[in-house]
């Protein structure tokens, strides 16, 4: 059979394909697919960021991917196969969640991961029959899955990889080295979908991904898992190996990586550059409340700067509009970050993802402000606020990105750098000042993009 794999965009208020070029880093979803598929099948595929999608492709069967937002472009799309007689399958995490609802636009959807359900599945379709719901009955073990080629990456440039030293130093290989998160965030999608479960790759196959990056020429890595500390003896063990191959890593973890100085030691030591770090709020009743109380409040500004003294930058991921804010948080969640001089910031409106406990709380009590999933961006209005309205809260999250990105924050946020790593700082402020350009040009672009 002939698969075309697509990983939909998501729209423009106005209805246009949201389109980039240029981005830091890839998902490696759709090679990764096409490394799991059988070889007597052939794999095409399509990042709807980056390129169109061939909608009169000759595939029998469409398999369709999307986050967040992406859902609605990705349902269409489903919709348009469909009437052109195509068998469409989708995945990922929303679908996971919301399979009934997938299922008005697809005619299978795999509910979790895929890895023990992919051959099943394609065999039934090419034999003509179909389970309609493919959901494996244990967690993968994450020994020996098969190697995507990372030439392939949706959103690699290879043209500007050779020719720009700027996007050398931006682009972000991606490793996945373990999957899940055993914290209780109660908007979290990703705990949701992996249950609070935790697994981690082998030590040595992670390291081997590294090394297969840098011969092709690599210096950086994004770990992309959401929590690459949820096992703290395993993330020791992995940056103890990954420290002979002196690469730079960026990923995401928790605060609590400052609360162990080994572990934040090794992880400098083998390379960390940048953490994003969702410190969600500066308010612990906030925190509380979303289950998030492992996150204390009044330490971070101990805990950052325990991350910068080992040369490490701090994205913020911060929420605005949580029960425990008004009108006077968005002053005070400013002047936290401009203190504790993070590098980046990226705000979110408080999101309720249908399928988390957050979805059912906010529907239960009448408080979702639209169902229109296109909308679901982290920089839109969702959920009615308890202190403040939803214009209050868009006026805040606008004010604070904007000041946030000012000339004379991004002098006294990025002054003096972290230690170390000065190249990187020096990085850290170009990039800032190209988002303020930016911002001035596109002011409505936050929330779509990450
Ligand atoms: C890398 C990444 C990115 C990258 C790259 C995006 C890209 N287009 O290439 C960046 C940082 C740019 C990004 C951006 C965004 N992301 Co993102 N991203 C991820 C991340 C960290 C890893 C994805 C990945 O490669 N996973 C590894 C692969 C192997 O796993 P997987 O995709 O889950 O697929 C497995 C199964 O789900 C299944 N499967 C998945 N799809 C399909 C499809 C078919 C047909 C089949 C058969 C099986 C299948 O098979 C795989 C193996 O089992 C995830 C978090 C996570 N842990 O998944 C978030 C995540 C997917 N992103 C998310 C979101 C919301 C976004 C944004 C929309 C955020 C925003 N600003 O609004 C943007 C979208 C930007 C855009 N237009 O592309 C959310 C989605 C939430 C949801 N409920 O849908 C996640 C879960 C993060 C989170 N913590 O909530 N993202
Ligand atoms: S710590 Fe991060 S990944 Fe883990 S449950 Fe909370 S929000 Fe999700």
């Amino acid at each position: 059979m002939k698969i075309y794999l697509i990983s939909a965009t998501h729209y423009h208020p106005d209805g246009r394909l949201v389109k980039s070029i240029q981005y830091w880093t890839s998902a490696i979803t759709l090679p990764y697919l096409k490394a799991l598929t059988p070889r007597e099948h052939e794999v095409v595929f399509t990042d709807e960021l980056m390129q169109d999608a061939d909608l009169n492709s000759d595939a029998d069967v469409i398999g369709i991917t999307a986050m967040g937002p992406q859902i609605k472009r990705a349902y269409d799309l489903a919709d348009l196969f469909r009437r052109r007689g195509k068998k469409v399958v989708m995945g990922g995490s929303w679908v996971s969640l919301n399979p009934d609802q997938a299922l008005e636009h697809c005619d299978a959807v795999v509910i979790g991961e895929v890895e023990t359900v992919w051959k099943d599945c394609l065999e039934d379709l090419a034999a003509g029959r179909n389970k309609v719901r493919y959901q494996a009955d244990k967690w993968h073990s994450l020994v020996g899955l098969p190697q995507i080629d990372y030439m392939t990456l949706p959103l690699l440039r290879p043209d500007l990889w050779k020719k720009s030293a700027f996007y050398r130093q931006y682009f972000h290989w991606p490793v996945s080295a373990s999957r899940g998160c055993p914290h209780p965030c109660e908007y979290c999608t990703v705990q949701t979908y992996y249950d609070r479960s935790f697994r981690s790759r082998p030590v040595e196959e992670v390291v081997e991904d590294f090394r297969r990056i840098k011969a092709l020429g690599g210096k950086k890595v994004l770990i992309l898992d959401d929590n690459p500390i949820g096992n703290v003896s395993y993330a020791k063990e992995l940056f103890r190996a990954l420290i002979p191959i002196k690469m730079a890593w960026a990923s995401q973890c928790t605060i609590n990586i400052a609360r162990n100085a080994d572990l934040l030691d090794l992880a400098a030591r083998s390379g960390c550059r940048t953490l994003s770090i969702g410190l969600e709020s500066v308010t612990q009743e906030n925190l509380e409340e979303i289950s998030k109380g492992f996150n204390k409040a009044p330490r971070f500004a101990e805990d950052l700067k325990a991350i910068r003294d080992k040369g490490i930058q701090v994205i913020a991921l911060m929420m605005v509009g949580l029960d425990g804010d008004d009108t006077k948080s968005f002053d005070k969640t400013l002047q936290f970050l401009v203190d504790n001089k993070l590098s980046f910031l990226k705000l979110f409106t408080p999101c309720p993802y249908p399928g988390t406990k957050y979805y059912d709380d906010m529907d239960r009590a009448g408080r979702i402000l639209t169902k229109d999933w296109n909308r679901y961006d982290y920089g839109s209005p969702l959920i009615q606020p308890t202190h403040m309205t939803p214009e209050e809260m868009m006026v805040g999250f606008n004010d604070v990105y904007k000041r946030f990105y000012s000339i004379p924050n991004i002098v006294r946020r990025m002054t003096p750098p972290p230690k170390g790593n000065y190249l990187e700082s020096m990085f850290y402020m170009v990039a800032n000042f190209k988002i303020n350009r930016y911002m001035r040009k596109t002011p409505a672009a936050w929330g779509t993009i990450s």
